[in-house]
């Protein structure tokens, strides 16, 4: 049963294909929340289960109810789950480290345009993001007219496209190969084919691309 409802979890567009360090942080938070939420289910059902069951023990007092399950309870949860969302959004952040590979996402209805400030000739280049595989690289994403949103799911989170600003995300594919994009934040009529693709290229493959975009210059 759990099988046949994970198996709609695949695809191109899977946050649970992770395919580089900062989707596999976000997807191990999602296992993490799955299993605790079931075990906490469990824990709530067995704990109205059990007055039924041990009725001769009594039951605990309200106040030990409110206080325990009230507070105490959903307070160490929520601690646990911000600590471990603080870490992997940490993850997901630019670093500043330098050498870092810079690409521009700049969104507009309805399509994403990606520049190489460092490469020669500062190509621009719709639709496709090419970066080296088990490279970070940082995604510097604005929009020019509406709210977008930069999603690659199988390479990490979404990040907004807002018109007048800059937000940086640090991604990295662990593979070459193609990983799907799609805008996350509905932008009007053709919102939905609002889609790229990130090509991660072997190290050679992607040097090779680097000289071609500068001869082409
Ligand atoms: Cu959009």
């Amino acid at each position: 049963m759990v099988t046949l409802a994970l198996a709609g979890c695949g695809g191109p567009l899977s946050t649970l294909a992770p395919a580089g360090e900062a989707a596999q942080a976000i997807a191990t938070l999602w296992w993490v929340m799955l299993a605790g939420s079931v075990v906490i289910f469990l824990g709530v059902v067995g704990a109205s289960l059990l007055p039924l069951v041990l009725r001769r023990w009594g039951v605990p007092s309200a106040r030990a109810m409110l206080i325990g399950g009230g507070l105490v309870f959903p307070g160490v949860v929520l601690l646990a789950l911000l600590v471990a969302a603080l870490l992997v959004g940490d993850r997901l952040s630019p670093r500043g480290e330098p050498g870092v590979l810079r690409v521009e996402a700049q969104a507009q209805q309805w399509a994403w345009t990606f520049r190489y400030p460092d490469l020669p000739g500062q190509p621009s280049i719709e639709g496709v993001l090419h970066v080296p595989v088990g490279r970070p690289f940082e995604v510097q994403v604005t929009s020019r007219d509406v709210i977008h949103s930069f999603w690659a799911p199988r390479l990490g989170g979404k990040i907004d496209a807002i018109p007048g600003h800059t937000n940086v995300i640090r991604l990295q594919a662990d593979a070459p190969g193609i990983y799907r994009g799609q805008c996350a934040e509905f932008c009007g009529n053709a919102h939905a084919m609002m889609d790229f693709v990130v090509e991660a290229h072997s190290p050679a493959d992607y040097a090779a691309w680097q000289a071609a975009q500068g001869a082409a210059e």
